[in-house]
């Protein structure tokens, strides 16, 4: 008769020890001692061959299932150290997901950019095309295209930036157009956006450098009518639907008949305030059509052709369409005034 006395021994001993086990290198240690081939368990269970066969399915039955709940034991620890050692892991490589993260900068449009974007869009949309030139410019594509001879007050020191006698900082970009129609047959439907320069001293409202976009179409059958239907379009797509404007006479050497087109004030919506000086009306931009001489002069024919042309300020729209009341903001690169437009 088989003793099974060692092996209720061996399944406490295996018991307590796998309890001090620290790690999975100490298990196996443990596990080669028991269960390995040269194991106590295997040792045991050798011993089978001395039992009579008529014990064997009794004893056998016995062994096994110590067996198999010393192997259950080892299965277990096994188990509770690796789910230790994740815990572990987790701990030393937790992250606090709640620090402030590093912010990435990223940049925003000028708003004079972001205007000039949204007048060009417009004009664009309804078939004109952008050119640009030169800023640095001749004075006869500022002034002497445009109809205003040497004796012109326009080109007085006081106005406008000499860099010679006979070239300047040019003080409109007309002279952008000047160039295309010196070059290229009617039809022409064209926009210039650009910087422009006075002889200005800087204050809330004026600055030697500011920006405009400038229009101009030329075609057979041109009329002012084309001209106020354009610009009432233009009106309402930067204004909205509700735009009213209205137009003035006025002057300027290189149209005739010229004027300037007023949009309704956006703060009394007509009945006059400070705001529009009392006028109901505040100025947008000054246009009219292209002055026959300036055509002939550029080898268009007056007689058969005509056009309008308009000029408009872009700063002045950017400073209503944000309320910003001084000019200066615009060229000061102040990040804390720039980082509200985005
Ligand atoms: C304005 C107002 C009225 C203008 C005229 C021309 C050109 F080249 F065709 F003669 N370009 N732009 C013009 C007309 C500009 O700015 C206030």
């Amino acid at each position: 008769m088989i003793n099974l006395k060692p092996l209720e021994l061996l399944r406490g001993l295996v018991n307590e020890q796998l309890s001090a086990a620290a790690n999975e290198k100490e298990l196996e240690e443990l596990r080669l001692r028991y269960l390995g081939r040269k194991g106590e368990l295997t040792a045991f269970l050798k011993q089978m061959g001395q039992v009579p066969p008529e014990e064997r399915p009794v004893i056998g039955k016995l062994v096994n299932k110590a067996r198999t709940e010393i192997e259950e034991m080892f299965a277990q620890k096994a188990r509770e150290l690796s789910s230790r050692s994740l815990e572990q892991r987790l701990r030393a490589e937790k992250i606090d997901v709640t620090l402030p993260g590093k912010s990435v900068k990223t940049g925003m449009r000028h708003p004079l950019s972001a205007v000039l974007d949204e007048v060009k869009e417009i004009f664009l949309g309804m078939g004109f095309t952008a050119v640009e030139g030169p800023e640095i410019e001749y004075d006869y594509y500022c002034f002497g295209a445009l109809n205003m001879p040497k004796t012109h007050p326009a080109r007085d020191t006081q106005d406008t930036l000499y860099i010679t006698d006979d070239i300047v900082l040019r003080t409109q970009t007309s002279s952008v157009q000047v160039r295309v129609m010196e070059k290229q047959k009617p039809p022409i439907r064209i926009i210039s956006p650009g910087r422009v320069y006075r002889s200005d001293q800087i204050d809330a409202t004026h600055s030697p450098l500011f920006h405009q976009i400038e229009g101009l179409v030329v075609d057979k059958g041109i009329t002012m009518g084309n001209l106020k239907g354009i610009l009432e379009v233009f009106a309402r797509r930067l204004f909205g639907e509700g735009a009213k404007v209205r137009f003035r006479p006025h002057h300027f050497p290189y149209t005739e008949p010229s004027a300037e087109m007023d949009t309704m004030c956006y703060l009394c919506g007509g009945k006059g305030c400070r705001v529009c000086k009392f006028e109901g009306y505040i100025e947008l931009l000054g246009c009219g059509m292209v002055h026959p001489k300036v055509l002939s002069d550029l080898g268009i024919d007056p007689e058969i052709y005509s056009g309008f042309a308009f000029g408009i300020g872009l700063d002045r729209i950017a400073m209503r369409r944000y309320g910003i009341d001084d000019m200066r903001l615009f060229f000061e690169n102040d990040m804390r005034f720039l980082s509200q437009f985005r």
